[in-house]
């Protein structure tokens, strides 16, 4: 690691400098403060200020901003009072995104370089104008037109395309013919996750759901930290009602948010399902679970069949299954909607079969799964499993808080899948506990990828059972390395820094180096664009006007948008100003069906009409424009979606109310419509592999890989969070935000009595090494009592090389230690398959 202090503190005072704030100095003890103070104070007497709203783009919790500008410059941030996402709230990291316009180290004009050796470092580059950099770009793929290999071409979005503009790539990829765009969030952020709540509910990623805050009263979360990973709309939900409620923070290190639980349960590291199976058990057996709700709102009253087969009676006009209940009332097995009491427990005969209700089968399943059964597995006390059970299963509302990121383990799918039917057992769905949002409530089913796309070919081979949804980016490592199943010859990086955060990092760094041809979209010289060839540079996210999002994450329903704050500082453009400039290179064949194209990916019904549109109006007004014909699609007030930033167009009690309703309707998106116990997704993936716990219908234990494989000694589990002041590796190159952050927490968190007995120090150096595969990487050692001994926590922040990068420190690049893996059904990374031995440096 290198010691970056000197040309740290150096680049402090040059970018105060660059960025006009004067009167500070570089010795400030609480630069948060000061170094806004004196700004306010000079400008008071200045041109009038105005107040533009845009969406923060410094982390993928899209909270509403206003920026204060005066005489164009940015003097300052706050959250959007209007805002329904975030309240009016921003954390450090929105206060300080006036540095992602003013950081002195932004890429700021086009660069070339002609020289692939000089891959991965900053060197060999010459400046560019756009037209020779757009021209290179469109020669490269004209040529692999021509040549008849276009499919070599992958694009790859990281998080800030894909949360907004994902529809863009994907349009651009079709416009010049290759299946393969994706983007890393799916499988290194959510999937699993989400996969596992929407067997239970249809929907599931972070966007689609929220944790009723405001009105729970018993909170149980795990593998989450949103008071640390901080999104504003949960933690200042979450935080603004605390004491209001119970929480149950199960972590195995002391998180931001243990710090404000009444339980910190420190388990260990991939076991949360036993856990939970646990809990289910405890809910059951002490019979407090809500048999109404479960009868109305699921299908646990659906009778299966000794062969495990549910009985089903055809499907509605929607397409949706419709399934038998043993009615009690009537005493005979009838569909769902026509039954008066339908039976929850017992067997019944049905024509010549035996069949029980979903639930029967549940209880019988999870009747082993006793808290003593946990203990041994979790490392959580039996009687605080039962304690907490009993708790939970009392008090109304209570939830298993939603998650975000889980593509930790080969069992994160059915670890989701338990907190979901635990959720349901109490009535904590839909109505009470986890809320679907506005897009949520809108959410179709995520289409197929092409059947020849690397992803999708990569993922069946691994035998990802979700293979087909082509979340599994890991498959170009074997296409650029090996030709397999096909070369990937050319690769865009639209905004991600995969040398960094794709997991086996080294091999992706080595990967890129062998490619014809790379080209990067960004706004930083961060690792992963010291590889490309042909770097092309963005406004900052306060430069741009953006088209128009549906608001996530937010109860309600209802759309915003980002009108630019201050004129672009550099040569730099707006990333559909940049597919637009090469799509219209490539010829006007290519450029009119881009529109048509790109049209579809937004959505359109007719995307011949919408698309003839989009581009009229692009044409005219540029990205503007593209707003404008958007909103007009939806009658909203263009004038008014400009000067506030957003508009709602469902409140939250009349979201609420409907989607109720669509959940009795049996209209929710999962196969059956209703809230499904037993998951017709899951079996179906049984039907095709045969029976394996990790996709079992209802909820089975499934061991993570790394399972009994630490044993605190000399091997330990690793487990990662994020820092409360960065954001995954995009920040650490924010001088403010760089100063925020507190040493310790870009250390290795080892637990004190064993760091003792390893004769290891604070500050000593130390090295992780991969049991695995025998990479190994450097880290600073913090030795705590708040983490748990058979486990090292790291920030999954820091780890940068870029030279070009002046304000980053020290940190673990974490990635090193992952291999390339995808969980059976999901298709996730399983970035926390790993252990490691631990040796002083
Ligand atoms: N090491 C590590 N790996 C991880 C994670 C982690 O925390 N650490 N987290 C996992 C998760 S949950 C996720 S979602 C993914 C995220 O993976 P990435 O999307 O790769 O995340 P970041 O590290 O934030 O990198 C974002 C890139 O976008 C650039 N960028 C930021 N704003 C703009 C903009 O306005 N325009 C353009 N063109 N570029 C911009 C940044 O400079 C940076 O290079 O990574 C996964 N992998
Ligand atoms: N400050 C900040 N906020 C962010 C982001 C960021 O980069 N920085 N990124 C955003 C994005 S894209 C995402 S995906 C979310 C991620 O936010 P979260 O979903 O909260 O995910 P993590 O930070 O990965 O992990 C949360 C906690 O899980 C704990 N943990 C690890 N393994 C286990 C386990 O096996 N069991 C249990 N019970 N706990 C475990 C970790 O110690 C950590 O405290 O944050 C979002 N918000
Ligand atoms: S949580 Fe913070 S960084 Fe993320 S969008 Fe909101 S204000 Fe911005
Ligand atoms: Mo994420």
């Amino acid at each position: 690691m290198t010691d970056t202090t000197s040309r740290t503190s150096l680049s402090r005072r040059e970018f105060l400098k660059a960025a006009g704030i004067v009167g500070v100095t570089a010795t400030m003890s609480t630069p948060t403060l000061r170094l806004l103070k004196p700004q306010t104070q000079r400008t008071e007497a200045q041109g009038e200020e105005k107040w533009v709203p845009t969406i923060c783009m410094m982390c993928p919790a899209a909270c509403q901003l206003l920026v204060r500008v005066r005489d164009g410059k940015i003097e300052k941030i706050e959250g959007n009072p209007k805002g329904p996402i975030n309240l009016g709230k921003i954390c450090a990291r929105g206060q300080s995104a006036l540095f992602r316009t003013y950081n002195p180290d932004r890429l700021k004009k086009p660069l070339i370089r002609n020289d692939p050796g000089q891959r991965g470092s900053f060197t060999g580059f010459t400046e560019a104008s756009w037209d020779q950099a757009l021209d290179a770009v469109a020669s490269h793929l004209k040529k692999l037109i021509s040549e008849g290999r276009i499919k070599e071409v992958a694009m790859i979005g990281g998080w800030p395309l894909c949360l907004y503009l994902e529809p863009l790539m994907k349009a651009f990829a079709e416009t010049i013919g290759t299946p393969n765009a994706i983007g890393i969030p799916g499988g290194a952020c959510f999937f699993p996750k989400a996969f596992g709540w929407s067997s239970a509910i249809g929907v599931g990623t972070h966007a689609q759901i929220l944790t009723d805050y405001e009105n729970i009263k018993y909170l149980v979360v795990i593998r989450r930290n949103f008071f640390g990973s901080i999104s504003v709309v949960h933690g200042t939900r979450a935080g603004q009602k605390i004491g209001n409620y119970k929480l149950v923070v199960v972590d195995p290190r002391f998180s931001e948010t243990a710090a404000k639980a009444d339980l910190w349960l420190p388990i260990r590291p991939g076991t949360d399902l036993a856990f939970l199976l646990a809990l289910i058990n405890v809910v059951i057996s002490e019979g407090l679970y809500d048999a109404d709700f479960l009868r109305k709102f699921t299908n646990a009253p659906m009778l299966v069949a000794e062969d495990g087969t549910p009985l089903t009676a055809g499907t509605d006009a929607a397409g949706k299954i419709k399934y038998l209940v043993w009615d009690l009332a009537q005493n005979k097995a009838v569909k769902h909607e026509e039954a008066i009491l339908p039976a929850l427990e017992g067997e019944f005969t049905v024509g010549d079969k035996k069949a029980k209700p979903v639930f029967q089968i549940l209880k019988e399943k999870v009747a082993d799964y006793t808290p003593e059964w946990a203990e041994k597995i979790t490392g959580i006390p039996a009687a605080t499993i039962r304690q907490v059970g009993i708790e939970f299963g009392k008090t109304r509302p209570a939830a298993v808080d939603t998650g975000w990121h889980d593509p930790k383990y080969k069992n994160s799918v059915m670890t989701w899948r338990a907190a979901a039917i635990l959720n349901a057992l109490v009535g904590g769905l839909i109505k009470d506990g986890i809320i679907i949002t506005g897009v949520g409530s809108t959410a179709t089913p995520t289409p197929d990828v092409s059947e020849e796309s690397v992803m999708r070919i990569w993922g069946t081979k691994q035998g990802v059972a979700m293979a087909s949804k082509g979340f599994t980016f890991q498959g170009f490592l074997d296409a650029i390395e090996k030709g397999d199943p096909y070369k990937i010859s050319t690769v865009f990086l639209f905004t991600t820094n995969l040398a960094m955060t794709g997991p086996d990092s080294t091999r992706w760094r080595n990967a890129f180096k062998k490619l014809e041809k790379v080209i990067a979209v960004d706004i930083y010289p961060n690792d992963t664009v010291l590889y490309a060839d042909i770097v092309l540079p963005e406004h900052s996210f306060l430069e741009r006007d953006d088209p128009l999002y549906g608001m996530a994450y937010a109860p309600v329903l209802g759309f915003h948008t980002r009108v630019a704050a201050v004129q672009p500082l550099y040569d730099t453009r707006h990333v559909i100003d940049i597919v637009v400039g090469i799509v219209k290179r490539l010829g006007e064949d290519y450029y009119n069906k881009f529109w048509v194209n790109f049209a579809k990916a937004l959505g359109a019904a007719d995307p011949q009409a919408m698309g003839a549109k989009l581009k009229d109006a692009y044409e005219k007004e540029g990205v503007k424009g593209i707003r404008k014909v958007q909103a007009s699609a939806r009658n909203l007030d263009v004038a008014k979606l400009e000067s506030e930033g957003l508009i709602v167009v469902k409140d939250a009690v009349t979201l609420r109310k409907e989607m109720i309703q669509k959940t009795l309707n049996g209209q929710l998106l999962t196969p059956s419509g209703r809230i499904e116990i037993f998951s017709f997704a899951l079996n179906n993936i049984k039907a095709k592999k045969g029976y394996q716990p990790y996709w079992d219908p209802i909820v089975a234990w499934a061991e993570p890989e790394v399972y009994g494989k630490a044993d605190g000694k000399t091997t330990f589990y690793v487990v990662y969070g994020r820092v409360p002041t960065m954001t995954h590796t995009s920040t650490a190159d924010e001088p403010f935000l760089s100063v925020l952050t507190p040493e310790f927490k870009r250390m290795a968190w080892i637990n004190r009595s064993v760091a003792e007995s390893l004769g290891i120090k604070k500050g000593d150096k130390i090295k992780l090494i991969s049991v695995e595969t025998g990479a190994s990487v450097e880290a600073v050692a913090f030795p705590t009592d708040l983490v748990r001994e058979d486990t090292i926590w790291v920030s999954s922040d820091f780890g940068h090389k870029s030279e070009a990068l002046h304000f980053t420190k020290f940190g673990v690049p974490y990635h090193t230690l992952t291999g390339v893996k995808a969980d059976p059904v999901a298709g996730g990374i399983m970035s926390q398959e790993v252990v490691v031995r631990v040796e002083k440096a």
